[in-house]
């Protein structure tokens, strides 16, 4: 069976575009069709400033949420990336196979080094080697094929570049794995700026639907989105992409293909109209699970101590196996 992998960093609540770009395609076929592992990649979270009890609240959630939108341990592992140390033990392998310049050239990088540096803070190192640590993450599995929205399309590829090179160099060691992108909302975008993606960790949170925010929120952000100049529904992600958002959102949501969903609209009103809607009914069964398991922690943390063991027992061989391979001596 295809191994995947995939994962969501607790840098702030989750979002609808985390949901339509991966954690939905993760229930409702990955888990079915594959052996497949997800996880809080909670040392991701670290990689800008932090504050401790935040991401360690975001972490349970996340993990809760994982859950709540239909992941079941009886088909999937699900885990936090810092109960399982061979993620961090192969990271430095993968810094030893990277080069400085191929991880300058990432565009999450650049962009996040520079809202930093707006801020007035340093940039973490960890923020440049981030993609070791999620080529670790991947490699350490076996990993076939790696479910994720658009923006993480270019780190799956230096993974691959990192496994095939550490194949060359050292022997047959990792499986050289792909990116899977949902075919619709593979890129959310912000409603208040869409030229933006959503992002979880973004300041301004009107332009944000999050997972748990309530149904009337949910109505007010997506009536308030910025539409477009022009009042014709039209399907055109660059000169529309206010609108084209909507229209990929509501496509998303089950209600058909967004370029002929423009033509059964004469006005953004009543788009927004049917967009709030169907946003708020595909959320409303994660709510309440949600709901549900948030009075159950014993069963959340069960969950996640099992996930643990099953992902370190996959993991422990492929890495020990990295290790002889470079030439670190084995333990005596
Ligand atoms: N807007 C989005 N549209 C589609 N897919 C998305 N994903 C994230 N945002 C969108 C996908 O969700 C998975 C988990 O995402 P993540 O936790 O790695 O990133 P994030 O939500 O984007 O979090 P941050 O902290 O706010 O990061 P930045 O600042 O990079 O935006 C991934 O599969 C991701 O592709």
């Amino acid at each position: 069976r295809t191994r995947i992998f995939s994962g969501v960093k607790p840098t702030g609540h989750l979002t609808l575009g985390n949901y339509l770009g991966a954690l939905r395609g993760w229930a409702d076929e990955d888990q079915h069709r594959a052996d497949a592992l997800f996880c809080v990649v909670d040392l991701h979270a670290l990689t800008v400033e932090h504050d401790p009890a935040r991401v360690r609240r975001l972490s349970r959630q996340a993990a809760t949420l994982l859950l709540a939108v239909g992941l079941d341990p009886r088909l999937c592992t699900v885990f936090v990336q810092s109960h399982v140390d061979e993620h961090t033990r192969l990271a430095y392998l993968m810094e030893c196979t990277a080069s400085d310049g191929e991880m300058r050239r990432m565009i999450q990088y650049k962009e996040k080094a520079e809202r930093e540096r707006v801020r007035g803070g340093s940039v973490r190192l960890s923020l440049l080697t981030y993609p070791a640590l999620m080529a670790a993450d991947i490699l350490a599995y076996g990993t076939g094929e790696v479910p994720v929205g658009e923006d993480q399309a270019q780190h799956v590829e230096l993974t691959r570049d990192l496994a095939v090179r550490f194949n060359q160099r050292y022997g047959q060691t990792f499986v050289v794995p792909k990116a899977t992108v949902p075919k619709v909302a593979a890129r959310v975008m912000d409603l208040q700026e869409p030229t933006s993606k959503m992002g979880k960790s973004h300041a301004r949170t009107s332009g944000i639907v999050y997972l748990l925010d309530e149904p009337d929120v949910v109505r007010k952000k997506v009536m308030r989105a910025v539409t477009d100049t022009g009042s014709d529904v039209v399907y055109d992600r660059a000169e529309r992409p206010g609108v084209a958002n909507l229209l990929d959102i509501l496509a998303a949501c089950g209600a058909g293909e967004p370029a002929e969903l423009a033509g059964e609209y004469d006005s953004y009103g009543a788009l927004k109209k049917d967009t709030a809607e169907a946003v708020v009914e595909l959320l409303r069964p994660v709510r309440e699970r949600h709901a549900e398991l948030v009075k159950d922690p014993e069963y959340v943390d069960s969950v996640l101590r099992d996930g643990a063991g099953r992902a370190r027992a996959i993991a422990r061989p492929r890495v020990d196996a990295a290790y002889r391979a470079v030439g670190l001596m084995p333990a005596v």
